[in-house]
């Protein structure tokens, strides 16, 4: 390397550094607990100096290869642990799969996300999954792919089939995780998160609320992901979907506030990604959910199905976008 080049470099590590944040975990918890009127105020504010206030994002879900899970993660319905109504699948084909995106591209849909119950994709896994995520590009849609666990040889080869998203949730704190899942570690999970972003893939990275967590698991959540290098560009914010079977079952339902907080404090966290409002809108009235917009949520899972339960019903999305106002994202984005 040149002495000039590796001043580039110097300077480009130094530039990095600088921008990585360095949120505590008391500032997150306290934001999270400030008076709600402070708090949406607060993120509103933000919220609008980097996006338009009346827009969302619809990113729709298919479930490309069901249950039969290897893993633990004990809110989910597709692990074979868990004696629940999901019957395992084999991966769908291109056709099934492009005739989905079409359908989510005609309801208003601007990506379309796959979703496969593997631990992590093998090589043959994955070469068939590259011709879905053509299919669906071909259609003129982003795409996304939740495949578990990525090597970063699989990460690049996902990247050369032009994939813009992967989606690799850390799903709670780093302290709360192991009351959770056994069967992998929160280091893989950040492994595969920097295959993601070592391979120029955009990375979707989020977390579920609802788990009988505390505010501090939430804060040290929002923590590990804002203060990433390079904070991920895209963050669902899910709230627990009770599956009978699963042992996540008995958990209480949380008061929809605690998702308005989390979102309003992802997004004073992470300003410029796009926030999702993701599982659980199902048990959240219209109101609680233009919260969430106002809080600065400006995506959301569009379609009726999530991936292996309920989502509401497209038309009373577009019925509540229509009573708020909120108008749709046409062209590609976050
Ligand atoms: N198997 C892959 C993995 O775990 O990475 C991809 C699919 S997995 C179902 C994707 C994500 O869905 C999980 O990480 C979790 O955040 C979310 N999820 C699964 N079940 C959920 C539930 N019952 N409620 C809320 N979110 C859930
Ligand atoms: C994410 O954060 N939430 C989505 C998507 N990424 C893959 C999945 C939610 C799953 C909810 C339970 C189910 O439908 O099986
Ligand atoms: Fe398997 Fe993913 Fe469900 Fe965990 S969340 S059990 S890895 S499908």
């Amino acid at each position: 390397m040149s002495v000039q080049s590796l001043q580039e470099e110097k300077n480009r590590l130094r530039h990095a550094e600088a921008a990585q944040e360095n949120w505590t975990v008391l500032e997150a918890a306290t934001l999270l607990r400030l008076p709600l009127m402070e708090l949406l105020f607060k993120a509103q504010s933000i919220h609008r100096t980097h996006f338009n206030p009346n827009q969302v994002q619809l990113s729709t879900l298919l479930n490309i290869k069901s249950g039969g899970c290897p893993e633990d993660c004990g809110y989910c319905p597709q692990s074979a642990r868990f004696e629940t109504d999901v019957q395992a699948s084999g991966l769908l084909d291109v056709a099934t799969v492009a005739k989905a995106a079409l359908a989510a591209r005609e309801a208003g849909a601007t990506r379309f996300c796959m979703g496969a119950a593997w631990r992590a994709p093998k090589d043959k896994d994955l070469d068939q999954v590259i011709p879905l995520i053509q299919a669906v590009k071909n259609l003129g849609m982003e795409t996304c792919v939740t495949l578990g666990m990525l090597r970063p040889e699989h990460a690049a080869k996902l990247k050369d089939a032009g994939l813009d998203y992967y989606n690799h949730n850390l799903d709670t704190s780093p302290e709360f995780y192991g009351t959770v899942i056994s069967t992998r570690t929160y280091q893989d999970r950040l492994d595969t998160l920097a295959s993601v972003r070592d391979a120029g893939i955009n990375v979707c990275c989020g977390g579920i609320i609802g788990m009988g967590e505390t505010i501090e698991d939430r804060a040290s959540l929002l923590c590990t992901l804002a203060n990433m290098p390079t904070q991920p560009e895209s963050v669902p914010i899910n709230m627990l979907v009770r599956v009978k079977g699963t042992p996540l079952e008995a958990q209480p339902k949380i008061d929809s506030f605690e998702m308005v907080r989390t979102v309003a404090t992802a997004r004073i966290m992470m300003p410029k990604s796009f926030v999702r409002l993701s599982a659980g809108r199902q048990e959240m009235t219209d109101e609680a959910q233009a919260l969430c917009f106002f809080a600065g949520a400006n995506s959301i899972f569009y379609g009726e199905q999530l991936l292996t339960t309920d989502n509401p019903l497209t038309l009373d999305d577009r019925h509540l976008f229509d009573r708020i106002g909120l108008t749709t994202a046409t062209a590609a984005h976050g």
